[in-house]
């Protein structure tokens, strides 16, 4: 979808249905605005009374279906390449594509995200290449962006640290005078459920609200911490543990890219006029395994899955621009064509990544280096020579 500033000014080239309610059926707090069988809503109203709703054009909502199939073919490529041995560990973003697409596409240039090891979505609408995550899951990099360059962190495996890292940064953005006009900045920190039991997420949270930093809380809640459930991390809503440390909480359909995107972008607009932190809970689900290294039918039944199969994110958005004839058959094929194409490009390189030399894992530790790595990499280097010569 076209660059800028879609949804957000211009108006609609087709009508949506005129409807508005609170909430979907059966949870009166999700903020949902394409419904599973892909019939729009036209606003929905979060629990503080916000009211939410999109306005795209027509190529823009083709552009978001776009970036949905993408990232999906991607990613499978990627699990497929793993299954071959090709990468280390894989981290599956199946059935996440939605809540992924939705807040990376409502982040405006100047934001600055906080990623998990998860996000390839959002790395994808940041404009980075997608191969950059591969090659840190074939072990032969550490990622390979500049996170300056694109505003998307490096990937953070310690589970919520990144959260710390994103209130430090937000503060940093309040301190620099960049808050409280239209173009200020802001930040966002993607998490999972699992992630809100840890103490570094709490700690993110007392200090983003009482240093009013401008930072999105973005949990996706996908139901799962590997194999613990959702009942053995809270016995609240996620999105209402907010209230306890004095900011707002909205939970979304997460697998509704329209609504993630019209909760998203009015958190990051909050925040970057100086209104503070608030915490998304983007309620969607793990369609994968956790890991590649991970097998789901240890701890989940067939039938939860199938459930949430028929909530999926790309079928209703497929069927919506079907219904409302915003999109062909020559669309749908030309979309998976591109996917086919970039999917095979991806697994051409992956394939050509030289490995590195061992010693290189040292450069880039410290930005200026240090004494005690010279002397690491040193002995290192002379444990490396004692095989030359030798068939090991
Ligand atoms: C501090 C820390 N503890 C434990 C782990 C091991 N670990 C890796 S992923 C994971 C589960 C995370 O679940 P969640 O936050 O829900 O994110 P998801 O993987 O579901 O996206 C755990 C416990 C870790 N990486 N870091
Ligand atoms: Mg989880």
């Amino acid at each position: 979808m076209a660059k800028g500033d879609p949804g957000g000014t211009t108006r609609s080239r087709r009508a949506a249905q005129p409807r508005s309610r609170k909430g979907a059926a059966g949870d009166p707090a999700l903020v949902q605005l394409l419904t599973p069988d892909g019939e729009r809503i036209d606003s929905a109203t979060g629990p503080d009374g916000t009211e939410y709703r999109v306005d795209f054009t027509d190529e823009e909502y083709r552009g978001l279906y776009r970036d949905l199939v993408l990232v999906r073919k991607l990613d499978a490529e990627a699990t497929a390449l793993q299954r071959q041995g090709e990468l280390g560990l894989w981290a599956s973003l199946l059935g996440q594509e939605a809540a992924q697409v939705g807040s990376g596409r409502a982040l405006r240039a100047q934001d600055m995200a906080f990623p998990t090891y998860r996000e390839h979505g959002v790395l994808y609408c940041r404009g980075i290449d997608p191969i950059m995550p591969l090659g840190l899951f074939r072990g032969v990099d550490q990622g390979g962006w500049d996170p300056n360059e694109f505003k998307f962190n490096m990937y953070t495996i310690v589970i919520g640290a990144q959260t710390l890292h994103a209130t430090g940064y937000a503060m940093g953005i309040t301190i620099d005078g960049k808050t409280g006009t239209d173009d200020g900045e802001a930040a966002i920190a993607y998490f999972g459920d699992g992630a809100t039991s840890q103490g570094d997420v709490n700690e993110a949270f007392v200090w983003a609200s009482v240093f009013n930093a401008p930072l999105v809380f973005f949990c996706q809640n996908n139901q799962y911490a590997i194999s613990e459930p959702l009942e053995r991390q809270t016995r609240v809503p996620l999105y209402q543990r907010a209230a306890g440390f004095g900011f707002p909480g909205v939970r979304v359909d997460g697998n509704d890219v329209l609504a993630t995107y019209a909760v998203t972008r009015t958190a990051l607009d909050n925040a970057r006029l100086g209104q503070g932190p608030s915490l998304i809970e983007a309620y969607t689900y793990r369609m994968g395994a956790h890991t590649t290294s991970d097998d789901p039918t240890r701890y989940r039944i067939a039938s939860e899955v199938e459930a949430w199969q028929a909530k999926d994110p790309i079928a209703r958005v497929k069927a919506f621009l079907e219904k409302q004839q915003i999109a062909d058959a020559d669309f749908f094929a030309e979309v998976d064509e591109q996917a086919r194409r970039e999917s095979v490009h991806l697994r051409e390189r992956v394939l050509e990544m030289p490995n590195p030399e061992p010693v290189t894992m040292f450069d880039h530790v410290y930005p200026n280096g240090s004494p005690l790595l010279d002397e690491q990499r040193a002995k290192f280097s002379r444990y490396m020579e004692s095989f030359e010569g030798s068939a090991h």
